[in-house]
């Protein structure tokens, strides 16, 4: 009985990492998106715009990662959140100020160019993923069920009020699919 059901967990264990294999080999291990404020949920008219970009290495354990933003003010946080392109989701990983889930400060500033680079593993998944495998993201990120997006808050009260200022997100784009 011990036996089967540690054969049963081996079988299990093979076809995960098939299937992750197979998500990996469909974006040859490399997947973008570019960021705009009209893809945000709600749409957020801005002129900033960004580039993120992953590429997971060939065991699938690891993610390393560029986001790049420009014309934007007061960034405090970025992640990867999941949910389709038409919905707000929960966050997943966090992409700045870095893999630890802690925001920057507000009223940051102009920022153009690199906003974040590093790497995270399935250690550093959040919310719904948390304790999953990496091969849950990829999954997710295949399926076009997950996506990008970085948020602003200028630190003076009022939410919303214009570009810099939009806590919810600003610009998004959506990965994989
Ligand atoms: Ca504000
Ligand atoms: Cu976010």
């Amino acid at each position: 009985m011990r036996k089967r059901y540690l054969i049963g967990v081996l079988v299990g264990l093979s076809v995960a990492a098939a299937a992750a294999a197979v998500a990996v080999a469909a974006f040859n291990g490399n997947v973008g998106t570019h960021l705009k404020g009209q893809y945000e949920v709600p749409f957020r008219n801005t002129d900033a715009q960004g580039q993120a970009m992953f590429r997971i290495s060939d065991d699938g354990r690891s993610v390393d990662y560029k986001l790049i933003a420009s014309n934007i003010d007061n960034a405090f946080m970025a992640h990867i959140h999941m949910g389709a392109s038409n919905v707000a989701g929960p966050i997943v990983v966090w992409l700045y100020p870095g893999t630890t889930p802690v925001p920057g400060p507000f009223g940051s500033g102009r920022h153009d160019g690199v906003l974040a680079e590093g790497t995270f593993t399935a250690a550093n998944l959040v919310g719904p993923l948390a304790g999953h495998p990496l091969s849950d993201l990829i999954d997710a990120i295949a399926s076009g069920n997950a996506y990008v997006n970085v948020h602003t808050n200028d630190g003076v009260d009022g939410t919303n009020t214009g570009p810099g200022d939009f806590p919810g997100g600003e610009i998004r784009g959506q990965l994989g699919g």
